[in-house]
């Protein structure tokens, strides 16, 4: 599951060598109420792929999982079958939400052992799972909240997924939506949190934070929140952390960290290649975007310049465009996709720029800050 987005990384601190190769992102994996009901959703609405299930049938008599594909995108939906347990206490705690980051490597045992003798905490250590396909090792390691990076070896397996699970295929299909990649995925952590888990993914991981011409300190009439991005030796892992900060309205990082109740992931960023066309699918499927006033269109490309792009269709489904030296991205972002005003998803086609859409954070923040105000939130 490598990304596609290799882009030179720009780094504060000059690497030797990369003590933790990363292949990619490997698999998201939810921990949900209702597993059957979100695969449902995320193939009906989003275009994903039935790829492999585990559950009563394929002999796991505790929990049932759900594997969808998109591109390179792979989400892993997981609920309990059972009463207790830890994923019910996820579930209890946080509502449903992301677990599981899990990272596409050469060496699993290698990956454990570099990033606990750094500091890591253990998630998971080691284990070979083999069925008729082949065998894979898993490791894991605690991140921020109770988020955790798995660490997958896939090199000796050629089945649907992991050993335990067999295809999955359901007799509906729906067309994808072009989506390709996950182009980053945030984190949201805890007031005065984001330094000491950007040294984290620093010292443990081997990351380095992307120069700082996406560095956001806001604190003005709007969200009040500050964040770095952190990214791997060659790019293709891009995590960037948010943290709360104090300002006139209260800050969606401390809105999303009381709904869920800690640190956690924010939003998954996907990749398409036709923005215009992704959105509309999903739009026409039924997937909330945040609205962004008409205005944002007046002189955007004074700010912006020249683009491929018609503006009209991007105004109409309130596509967000920015530039930075290296060229343009445009983004667009979803209502929460659950109850609790937690995770989200931002759809991105960059056109060569590697940053973040500072140029649209005041938009942006405008427009959380109008759903904050609807929930009483703000
Ligand atoms: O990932 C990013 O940095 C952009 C912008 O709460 C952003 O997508 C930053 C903070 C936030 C929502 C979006
Ligand atoms: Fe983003």
């Amino acid at each position: 599951m490598a990304t596609e987005n290799t882009a030179e990384i720009k780094k504060t601190v000059p690497q030797a060598e990369d003590f933790l190769p990363l292949l990619g992102t490997d698999y998201v994996e939810l921990y949900v109420g209702n597993a059957k009901q979100a695969a449902f959703y995320y193939q009906q609405a989003w275009g994903f792929q039935p790829v492999a299930y585990s559950g009563l049938e394929s002999g796991s008599k505790d929990r049932v999982s759900y594997v969808l594909q998109q591109g390179k995108i792979r989400l892993v939906l997981t609920s309990p079958l059972e009463p207790g347990g830890e994923i019910n206490e996820h579930i209890n705690k946080h509502g449903d939400g992301v677990k599981v980051v899990a990272l596409w490597v050469d060496d699993a045992r290698k990956s454990y052992e570099e990033t606990t003798k750094r500091g890591a905490k253990s998630y998971m250590e080691p284990k070979e799972l083999k069925d008729e396909n082949g065998h894979v090792v898993l490791s894991g390691i605690h991140t921020y909240g109770e988020t955790v990076h798995v660490f997958v070896e896939r090199k000796n397996y050629s089945g649907p997924f992991l050993p335990g699970y067999k295809e999955y295929k359901p007799n509906f299909k729906t067309e994808d939506v072009g989506l390709k990649y996950i182009d980053h995925m945030v984190g949201n952590v805890g007031w005065n949190e984001m330094n000491k888990w950007c040294e984290f993914y620093a010292k443990v991981m081997g990351f380095a934070q992307l120069v700082s011409f996406d560095d956001k300190d806001i604190s003005t009439d709007y969200t009040a929140l500050m964040s770095k991005v952190m990214s791997n030796g060659n790019g293709r892992i891009k995590f960037p952390i948010n943290e709360p900060a104090e300002g006139k309205k209260k800050s969606q990082i401390e809105e999303y960290i009381d709904f869920y109740n800690g640190a956690g992931v924010q939003h998954i960023a996907v990749a398409t290649d036709n923005i215009i066309d992704t959105v509309t699918k999903l739009r026409d499927r039924g997937v909330e975007f945040l609205y962004v006033p008409e205005t944002y269109y007046d002189d955007v490309l004074d700010r912006v310049g020249e683009i491929d792009e018609e503006l009209e269709p991007l105004k109409e489904l309130g596509v967000l465009i920015d530039r930075d030296d290296e060229g343009y991205l445009l983004q667009i972002f979803t209502k929460p996709v659950l109850d609790r005003p937690t995770m989200f998803f931002e759809i991105i086609q960059r056109k060569g720029a590697q940053s973040f859409g500072k140029g649209n954070f005041k938009a942006l923040f405008e427009a959380i800050e109008r759903e904050q105000s609807l929930r009483g939130t703000l």
